[in-house]
């Protein structure tokens, strides 16, 4: 559960309004296999990811960020009921795709970094605290069916 203030709500919903969810998506991922690159080990189906612009333009390395940022999105209507919304991604991440929770809070951090990025000095410290708070109520969520 996510506790954002009203202010904090408006923040974030108004610098996500001027995001290209898609493109972001793909930077995120790619961030996340570059920086951290052990998360490569769960996509060994993708090829060739050798090199940091191998990464970057890596066609389904696009596609599944795309997909990953569009499902959050998604959550980001449900700030009050995150872990519901993530529920059933949670089981999936854990039962089938065995994927270790500590990488949803690399996951946040990278999407932090990459906004930071993107929006410069209108990523101010205040507008940073509300991302953290998403974000980590994002890992909390998705980390939440795992047993
Ligand atoms: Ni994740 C598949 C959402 C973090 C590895 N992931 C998905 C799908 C969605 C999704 C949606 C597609 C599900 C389907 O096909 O039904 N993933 C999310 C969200 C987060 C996240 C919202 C946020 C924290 N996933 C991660 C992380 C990793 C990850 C951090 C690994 C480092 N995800 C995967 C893998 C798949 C996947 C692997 C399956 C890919 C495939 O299609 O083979």
């Amino acid at each position: 559960m996510v506790h954002l203030s009203a202010e904090e709500k408006a923040a974030v919903t108004a610098l996500w309004g001027k995001v290209n969810v898609d493109e972001v998506g793909g930077e995120t991922l790619g961030r996340l296999l570059v920086v951290y690159p052990w998360t490569q080990r769960f996509f060994e189906t993708f090829g060739d990811l050798s090199s940091a612009s191998a990464v970057m333009g890596h066609a389904e390395v696009k596609t599944h960020g795309k997909k990953v940022m569009n499902a959050f999105s998604d959550g980001l209507h449900h700030l009050d009921y995150l872990m519901g919304t993530f529920a059933k991604l949670s089981e999936l991440h854990c039962d089938k795709l065995h994927v270790d929770p500590e990488n949803f809070k690399l996951l946040g951090n990278v999407l932090v970094v990459v906004l930071s990025h993107h929006f410069g000095g209108e990523f101010t410290p205040q507008v940073q605290a509300a991302w953290q708070k998403v974000v980590s109520g994002l890992d909390n969520s998705m980390a939440h069916k795992y047993h």
